[in-house]
């Protein structure tokens, strides 16, 4: 791809703040286009899906999906690459990225859209980046907040599973705040491609009123992280993969094992199956709802990038945390389902 390239996205959509905050540190020339009323048809012209981010560059080719898009960037922008040489942290490295864009938006989704403060505040930012100064249809925060509300269910937030994902979001919060005591950002001196997926994430729920206020209380460090990752800039090497791993046990038992893997493996048996719903017990709570294309693809594509790296201490910690048992137990991949899917989409923020 070839710079100067155009980004459509959204302030209120993790996933392309994660691709802005990514551009912005390899330093190539692009520009932010917040997807408004006005550049509707633009945007639809090279929007496969009607999902944010789009990256087009300057030869007018159009890339979606925030995962791809940097991987393709990385091979083409090598300087500065946000992946450890080492291939054991490049996994965890992947496998991080991959829990904040499936599991941690899930916090995201729950608390932006549960909360009438929440909603109101989102509704009222949405509203106002899609209609850009122009005067507002009356009604239309109340419309939006009602549909995203409706939505909750295509991320499993219910009254139900909210103290599952509120647990959750504390749990990382608190092994976030620690690990970052000791260092700029999660592998070390510089940021990895977890770190432009969390801090996707979680600079989302920091902009929101009731995750907000928990973010400010019980992890500053993680809060002067997210104001680093909104353009970071190398302060040092990646650290081993001896040095950090021990770091990360807690995460990888407790919220990746215990909670993200146990969901991502039910949820690609669903898709699998052609079910109407994912069912599964996380942590003693039946975590229930509508099954996502692009999650069982996305779980398939972790399971190759596990089977590319042997490597006894990777296998050793992943063991240790119960993940190794869930990656290889898990069903055979069923292909490219995800292609062309839109059904199960765009519940990423709540953008309209
Ligand atoms: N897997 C995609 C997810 C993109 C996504 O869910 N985008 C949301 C905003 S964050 C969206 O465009 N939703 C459509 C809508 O709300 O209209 C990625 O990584 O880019």
């Amino acid at each position: 791809m070839t710079a100067p390239f155009r980004l459509y996205g959204a302030e209120l959509s993790p996933y392309s703040v994660k691709v802005r905050a990514y551009l912005g540190y390899k330093g190539v020339d692009f520009e932010w286009l917040p997807r408004t009323n006005a550049r509707q048809e633009e945007f639809q012209r090279y929007a496969k899906l009607p999902l944010i981010p789009v990256l087009v560059d300057a030869d007018d080719n159009a890339l979606q999906d925030s995962t791809p898009i940097i991987e393709k960037l990385e091979t083409d922008f090598a300087e500065n690459s946000i992946v450890p040489e080492e291939a054991s942290l490049a996994f965890l490295s992947a496998l991080i990225e991959d829990y904040a864009d499936e599991w941690v938006n899930k916090a995201m989704f729950h608390y932006r859209w549960s909360y009438p403060e929440d909603q109101e505040s989102a509704a009222k930012r949405i509203t106002d980046m899609i209609f850009d100064g122009a005067e507002k249809p009356e009604g239309i925060e109340e419309q939006v907040r009602i549909r995203m509300i409706g939505r909750l269910y295509h991320v499993g937030s219910s009254p139900e599973t909210a103290p599952l994902i509120e647990g959750s979001f504390a749990r990382l919060l608190g092994l976030l705040n620690t690990l970052l005591a000791k260092r700029p950002f999660l592998f070390g001196g510089r940021p990895s491609l977890a770190d432009f997926g969390l801090a996707g994430q979680l600079a989302q729920l920091n902009s929101d009123p009731t995750p907000g206020a928990i973010l400010r209380a019980q992890a500053p460090n993680v809060v002067r992280w997210l104001e680093r990752m909104e353009k970071p800039k190398a302060e040092g090497p990646f650290a081993s993969f001896a040095e950090v791993s021990a770091d990360f046990a807690e995460l990888l038992r407790d919220e990746i094992a215990g909670a993200y893997l146990i969901w991502m493996d039910a949820n690609a048996r669903a898709v699998a199956n052609d079910a109407s719903g994912v069912s599964v017990d996380i942590g003693g709570t039946n975590f229930v709802q509508k099954p996502q294309r692009y999650a069982a693809k996305a779980f398939n594509e972790l399971k190759r990038k596990r089977g590319l790296v042997d490597d006894a201490a990777l296998a050793a910690l992943l063991a240790e945390a119960g993940i190794e048992a869930i990656l290889s137990a898990a069903q055979q991949d069923d292909g490219d389902a995800a292609d062309d899917e839109v059904d199960d989409e765009g519940d990423g923020d709540g953008e309209e």
